[in-house]
């Protein structure tokens, strides 16, 4: 058993690790850059140690930094929380290395989801539906047009070694697929420093729904129903739900052993989503996360379950505490990312909290690394908080949001928090009839001038 976790990472999910540790009588180490000394994480748990200079990659991604962190502080393991090295197959090898216990799946699973296309390889072997397109890469543009003439038009082109978004082109017809194939090729290559690229055949009007799974690292593969997580600007979600609206019960069951069996054949061990498009009543796989993703939180409310204790216990090499049996939907929950970013361009908007209130009451999590008096340090992701409500139905769960964005007060800089405030007035909200374009169409039509 650990008794002492250190956690990799900042903001409002260290505090989510931190406070798991406290419940399981375990103890946190912190780590911080040195614009982080007054920051939460650092206060919140019981030891902390300054592992650099500002910029995220002489700190929070110096795996130097870290393990002697580890080293000091006599910690056991490891929780990467999302983002930083949470994905770094390179990050796991060392820790393992060290004889130390990284909290999340294996460095050989990160790195097979990480390359997109043994990722959809490897999904497609075990069962899972995927969108039709090239086996493998695609080498040079007259490979591309044979292979988009088979499958016809619009198709889609990814870097192998992307994800997110970055680096995608849209080919409506073979006279575009020249120019999209070599912009896509260098795109990927100055981003990723790996210029290979595949082929989809290109998804109009999608949903993302995404299955949260989980494994024991043995044979033991459950799930915990899907996310709709459609609403997003620039590949940055802003607005999620469980479960998804637009979801059956019997496409649930269905999608959901699917992902399920497939993660225990993989031997896969802790948290994981397996990301989908959904489109005319398919699933067809995308990417698969192997994290703890942000929006978590709406899959803990509707299923009354702590992920990062599982997550734990499973790096312990304890079985997860429920079974696929034990697991039943109740209600609905929704969560929305507040940003420090002003309207309408969403431009960041670090600085000085002057008054933090966290709404509260029956259904209502806040999670945020605030406090009176913060000052936000402008070298970070922007996100500050969420605000996660639970209801007996969707419709409560709006109503409740509404109500808590209501008391929620953050002063001192802009948020994204007018934004949510406009979309609960919109029917479409209401109705839950949005798919993958929606928010940048409509903020397109919103926006002044
Ligand atoms: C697609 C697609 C349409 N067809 N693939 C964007 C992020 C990356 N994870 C996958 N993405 C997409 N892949 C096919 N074959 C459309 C998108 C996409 C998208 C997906 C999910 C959420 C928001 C999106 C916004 C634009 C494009």
């Amino acid at each position: 058993m650990f008794d002492k976790i250190l956690i990799a990472n900042r903001g409002e999910i260290a505090l989510r690790v931190i406070r798991a540790c406290r419940e399981m009588g375990i103890k946190s180490v912190a780590v911080h850059s040195t614009a982080d000394a007054d920051a939460m994480h650092v206060r919140m748990a019981d030891e902390s140690v300054c592992i650099g200079p500002p910029s995220g990659t002489q700190s929070y991604l110096s795996i130097p930094a870290i393990i002697s962190a580890c080293e000091i502080t006599g910690a056991q393991a490891i929780h990467p929380g999302y983002g930083f090295l949470s994905e770094n197959a390179n990050f796991v090898q060392i820790i393992e290395d060290h004889g130390l216990t990284f909290i999340g799946p294996s460095a050989e699973h990160i790195r097979i989801m990480g390359d997109k296309i043994t990722a959809k390889e490897t999904a497609k072997n075990l069962g899972i539906p995927v969108v039709p397109g090239s086996d493998g890469g695609v080498p040079d543009v007259t490979t591309a047009k044979k292979v988009a003439a088979d499958m016809g038009y619009p198709v889609i082109i990814k870097a192998t070694a992307g994800g997110g978004g970055r680096g995608m082109k849209v080919a409506l017809n073979e006279a575009e697929l020249e120019i999209a194939f070599s912009t896509a090729r260098s795109e990927a290559k100055a981003a990723f420093g790996n210029d290979e690229v595949y082929m989809e055949k290109y998804l109009q009007k999608p949903r993302h729904i995404e299955v949260q799974v989980f494994g024991d690292g043995k044979e033991t593969g459950i799930h915990l129903a899907e996310r709709d997580c459609s609403l997003q600007r620039r590949h940055q979600k802003v607005f999620e739900e469980a479960p998804g609206p637009c979801i059956t019960p019997e496409e649930r069951a269905k999608i959901g052993k699917i992902c399920a069996d497939a993660i225990g054949k993989m031997g896969y061990a802790g948290a994981g989503t397996v990301e989908f498009l959904y489109e005319d009543g398919e699933f067809y796989f995308i990417e698969m996360n192997t994290r703890l993703q942000v929006e978590h939180p709406v899959t803990e409310a509707i299923f009354g379950v702590d992920l990062v204790r599982e997550q734990i216990r499973v790096a312990e090499g304890l079985p997860m505490s429920f079974t696929q049996d034990d697991l039943e939907i109740n209600g609905h929950a929704i969560e929305v990312r507040i940003n420090a970013e002003k309207l309408p361009n969403f431009a960041p908007c670090p600085g000085k909290i002057t008054a933090f209130h966290a709404p509260g009451g029956l259904g209502v999590r806040m999670d945020s690394a605030l406090y009176d008096g913060y000052s936000i340090p402008p070298y970070y992701d922007s996100l500050i908080g969420k605000l996660i409500v639970h209801g007996r139905d969707r419709t409560e769960a709006l109503a409740r949001l509404n109500r808590a964005l209501g008391e929620l007060i953050i002063d001192g800089i802009d948020t994204t928090v007018p934004l949510f405030h406009a979309l609960l007035q919109e029917q479409d909200i209401h109705t839950g009839d949005y798919g993958i374009h929606w928010l940048e169409r409509w903020l397109e039509e919103n926006t002044p001038g």
